[in-house]
């Protein structure tokens, strides 16, 4: 073989999906002459399984798509109005450096807010960890990346100890699926293999959802329920579960706490009442309840859509609490899960050098950007870094947002791949390297592998990792901590350098042997496989850590707030759902020809007595507002939302929209209970243009 033709042979180099979806997929780029000519899923991966999915199939285009930010620039237009010019790195640094240090001087450092979200999950360029090391020795403001899945987490947390939850392979093993609020053929599809082999063995499979997605057209069964409702309709079903005497009481009363208080809590639930509460037939509810008393193992696969609500919190802390009752956790393909992120304990404190941070250091809430730029003073906000986030497109309250970000004296530096919507409100953007262009470790939200990413080929243009960004930040500003100049090969193994099981003998030489490794938890494993970090120690159905919260110490059913505001559903008749796009992840890939084409213009979907209310039909333009903001959309008409229910999916950019707005125009910044955002507790009215 000639050497010309084996470099056109193509190298093969590992890794993984940086996006914010619960499979983490592992993939392999081929590269030809320094070009990555080919992606694809990595076959020997059990969970990716060789696939990718509708979005990342195409990615290369992305990575190399004509509007990619290639050098750094700076504004020269006003605020929002996206006119920059193009300077050196060496002009942008010295400018952020000596912003930042008068900033300091005059302010303190906590007017700063490292802004990082979610377009990069991983522990080296993403939300895990990127910058932390700098923001946290200059004492920065602390982003709280509540945005997404908070108040899932905490209330999971009540009732469980911890996140861990089941091993989403093992619903394989189930008899009966509930997809409880997740629309997992859009929003995290490699499960759905999973599914699939259990339904070939037998299994039922629900949807519970006030939108008949695509997931559910699938499915066995179809549950349509009153958004925010989902608390009142798990303890509705552990009423006909224990009416029929249907509960494990050996395992309740080994493994639980608080039973007795609980059963009195469930008996407020009949069914007759939750019918009510949920707009769900009585019948199908004790159907459902039946078939949940007598189906062993039954799994519950529930993620972020469904705490999307003022009750969020309290909705999953309910939910978790019903494989308690049924003693699913004991089987494999039981139990329930939300995200396995904590399966994997490595060292985030060494990673992220938490321990440099300040005390008393204020903590700023993601969902609230608007309102921390416009109205939270000592000290006001003086700068902001956004890297890995788009909040102009995918923050609450979209106009208190932009409001905040055309502040004339707020300093704000924007790293990332694409001038975003917010990126037009920069004064400076910073082009950022992409997945196949840097290393990165990530491990998952969907799965129980921890995987690694090799460069595969040199950056585009000027582009640098964020990871290298923040150490030549450092240096511009003379900081001098040997930690703000660790190697990205270092800060995995400073993650990596922990005594827990779940990574014992795993080193970054196997991570890149493979490109993937198993966390240490044999296969099948039992959920909670360290027992239950509850202070009881078990499942805890009476929570005084919740009580101390100041939380009911039960289980219970905090409805959605704008949702059964009857006073404010006489102005705005419709609670709107903005749920996963099938062709974007967030705002990403909003700007990708292929898919935005696929996408089609950002739409309305409306009831069809709803939309005659309104003498709207297919294809009629239409404006969604309240008293928040407007936007305006395509009408679809369509039975596939409930009555009362619109649905208008995330991720659209303003920009790009022939009206400058997405549906986040409308939805309130306000915290669900236990700390989320509440995008789908939206209260509207559409109207015909
Ligand atoms: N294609 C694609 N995939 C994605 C994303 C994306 O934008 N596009 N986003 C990623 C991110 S960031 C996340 S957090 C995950 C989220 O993953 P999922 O939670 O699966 O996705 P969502 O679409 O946010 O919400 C799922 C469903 O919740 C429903 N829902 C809303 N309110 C309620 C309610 O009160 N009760 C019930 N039962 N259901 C309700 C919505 O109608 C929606 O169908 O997906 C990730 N995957
Ligand atoms: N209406 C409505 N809005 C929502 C939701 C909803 O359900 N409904 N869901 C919410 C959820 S679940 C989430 S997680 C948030 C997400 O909100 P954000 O975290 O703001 O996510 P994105 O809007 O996708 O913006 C991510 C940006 O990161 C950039 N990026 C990608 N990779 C990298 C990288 O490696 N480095 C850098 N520097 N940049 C990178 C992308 O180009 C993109 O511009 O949105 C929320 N917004
Ligand atoms: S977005 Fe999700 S499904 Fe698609 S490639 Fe990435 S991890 Fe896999
Ligand atoms: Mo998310």
């Amino acid at each position: 073989m000639t050497e010309q033709s084996k470099s056109f042979q193509g190298k093969i180099v590992r890794g993984a999906c940086p996006l914010d979806c619960p499979d983490t997929c592992s993939w392999e780029v081929t590269v030809e002459n320094g070009r990555a000519v080919a992606l694809r899923g990595t076959r020997d991966h059990p969970y990716t399984r060789g696939s990718l999915c509708v979005k990342m199939n195409n990615y290369l285009e992305h990575v190399y798509a004509p509007d990619r930010l290639l050098y750094p620039l700076r504004r020269v237009g006003r605020k929002g109005e996206g006119k920059f010019e193009r300077i050196t790195w060496d002009a942008a640094l010295d400018e952020i450096a000596d912003r930042l240090q008068s900033i300091i001087a005059q302010y303190g450092a906590q007017a700063i807010l490292p802004f990082v979200g979610c377009g990069n999950m991983g522990f080296l360029q993403g939300e895990a960890g990127v910058g932390q090391r700098l923001w946290n020795t200059l004492g920065a403001s602390i982003h709280s990346v509540n945005i997404c899945s908070r108040a899932g987490s905490i209330g999971t947390t009540y009732t469980m100890g911890s996140r861990h939850g089941m091993d989403p392979e093992q619903c394989r093993h189930s008899k009966l699926i509930l997809l409880w609020g997740t629309n997992p053929l859009t929003s995290h599809n490699h499960i759905w293999r999973f599914i699939t082999e259990a339904r070939k063995n037998g299994a039922h499979v629900v949807v519970i959802d006030p939108i008949r997605t695509r997931t559910a057209e699938q499915a066995d069964e179809y549950i349509s329920l009153i958004p925010g409702s989902d608390a009142a309709l798990a303890l509705g079903l552990l009423n006909v579960i224990v009416t029929l005497g249907a509960e494990d009481k050996s395992y309740i009363e080994k493994n639980t706490l608080g039973w007795d208080h609980y059963r009195e809590r469930i008996a407020e639930y009949p069914p007759e009442r939750v019918a009510e509460l949920t707009g769900i037939d009585k019948e199908k509810i004790v159907a459902l309840g039946k078939r949940l008393a007598t189906t062993r193992p039954t799994s519950i696969l529930t993620k972020m859509g469904v705490q999307r609500h003022a009750g969020g919190g309290m909705a999953l802390r309910t939910i978790m609490t019903i494989p308690g009752v049924t003693g699913d956790w004991q089987h494999i393909g039981g139990g329930a899960v939300y995200s396995t992120g904590d399966y994997c304990e490595g060292n985030f404190a060494r990673l992220s050098r938490s321990d440099l941070r300040p005390p008393n250091t204020r903590t700023l809430l993601m969902s609230q950007l608007g309102d921390n730029l416009l109205n939270v003073s000592d000290p006001l906000l003086k700068a902001l870094i956004v890297l890995g986030a788009n909040p102009a497109a995918s923050n609450p309250d979209q106009n208190q947002v932009r409001r905040g970000l055309a502040r004339d004296d707020l300093f704000t530096v924007v790293v990332d791949h694409f001038q975003t919507d917010t990126a037009d409100y920069a004064d400076l953007i910073l082009p950022t390297t992409m997945q196949p262009e840097h290393a990165d470790l990530l491990n998952a939200y969907g799965h129980l592998y921890l995987l690694w990413n090799e460069p595969a080929v040199t950056p585009p243009g000027e582009c640098l990792a964020s990871t290298e960004i923040h150490r030549r930040l450092a240096k511009r500003m003379g900081l001098t901590a040997p930690w703000l100049y660790e190697s990205d090969e270092d800060l995995a193994r400073a993650y990596l350098d922990t005594d827990h099981t779940s990574l014992k003998g795993i080193t970054l030489e196997k991570l890149k042997e493979q490109g993937w490794v198993r966390l240490n938890y044999p296969e099948p494993t039992p959920a909670y496989p360290f027992g239950f970090a509850t202070p009881s120690g078990k499942i805890e159905f009476y929570s005084m850590r919740a009580a101390d919260d100041g939380f009911d110490p039960l289980p219970s059913y905090t409805p959605s707030e704008e949702v059964v505001d009857q006073e404010l559903a006489q102005r705005y008749p419709l609670t709107l759902i903005s749920p996963a796009s099938h062709y974007f992840l967030n705002s990403i890939f909003a700007n990708k020809p292929e898919l935005a084409k696929q996408a089609g213009p950002i739409r309305v979907v409306l009831h069809p007595m709803d939309a005659a209310r309104r003498n709207l039909s297919d294809g009629d333009q239409a404006r969604i507002l309240n008293e928040r903001g407007e936007f305006r959309a395509v009408v679809a008409v369509s039975d596939a939302v409930r009555l009362g229910v619109a649905m208008s999916p995330k991720g659209y950019w303003s920009k790009l929209n022939s009206y400058p707005a997405n549906a986040n125009a409308t939805v309130s910044q306000r915290k669900s209970d236990m700390g989320g955002a509440v995008f789908h507790d939206n209260r509207v009215e559409v109207e015909r243009i």
